[in-house]
């Protein structure tokens, strides 16, 4: 299965990623994990993401492209794949459908947690990345309401979105996606 998760940070993309992915047998594909690890072997790309990382903002949207164009290339992501963050903006949400139809590999599901910002705010303080600073914080969550929010749109109009509600255990969160993924597989 081909599956996107789209959510607010600290939503739990990366805490369900890793259940969804164990459950399927796919790879998972974090556009942040990819990006963290280009800062840290400072590649070019990690050297142009790194301000706009700090900073709370969403990377460009060409740096984020070939990063996924090579990682979904690789063999492994044959028999389907999950995106974690990404898309992120109606452009990257374009870009993977242009090459999910060049390859012909329709996408199965697009899955929305939703979380209050209350919420969000708390799990964030508590985890302690480097991005997760109060004022970057707020940053990376008005990027979410501008940008990635309204993208989700997209995949409404064309019947793959199921929206989740966050609140819970992520054991009472993956039960609810579970039910969405076996509804899609029927
Ligand atoms: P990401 O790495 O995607 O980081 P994130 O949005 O914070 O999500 P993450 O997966 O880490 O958090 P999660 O909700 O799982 O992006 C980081 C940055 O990279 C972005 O700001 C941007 O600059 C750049 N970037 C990445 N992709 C991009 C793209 N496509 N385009 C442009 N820029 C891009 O978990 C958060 C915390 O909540 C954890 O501590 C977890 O333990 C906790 N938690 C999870 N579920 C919980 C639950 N049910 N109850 C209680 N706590 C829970």
């Amino acid at each position: 299965m081909r599956i996107v998760l789209i959510g607010p940070p600290g939503a739990g993309k990366g805490t369900q990623a890793k259940r969804l992915t164990e459950r399927l047998q796919v790879p998972h594909l974090s556009t942040g994990d990819m990006l963290r690890e280009a800062m840290r072997q400072g590649t070019e790309v990690g050297h142009q993401a790194e301000p706009f990382m700090k900073t709370g903002r969403l990377v460009p949207d060409e740096l984020v492209h070939q990063l996924v164009i090579d990682r979904v290339a690789r063999e492994d992501c044959g028999g389907g794949y999950l995106l974690d963050g990404f898309p992120r903006t109606a452009a990257q949400a374009i870009m993977l459908d242009k090459m999910l139809a060049e390859r012909k590999t329709p996408l199965d599901l697009a899955v929305q947690i939703h979380v209050p910002k209350e919420i969000l705010l708390e799990r964030l303080a508590g985890r302690g990345r480097q991005d997760d600073d109060e004022l970057v914080i707020v940053k990376r969550l008005e990027q979410y309401d501008e940008l990635t929010h309204p993208m989700a749109a997209y995949y409404q109009g064309r019947g793959t979105l199921r929206e989740i509600d966050g609140l819970g255990s992520p054991d009472d969160v993956f039960a609810r996606i579970e039910v969405e993924l076996n509804g899609a597989r029927a």
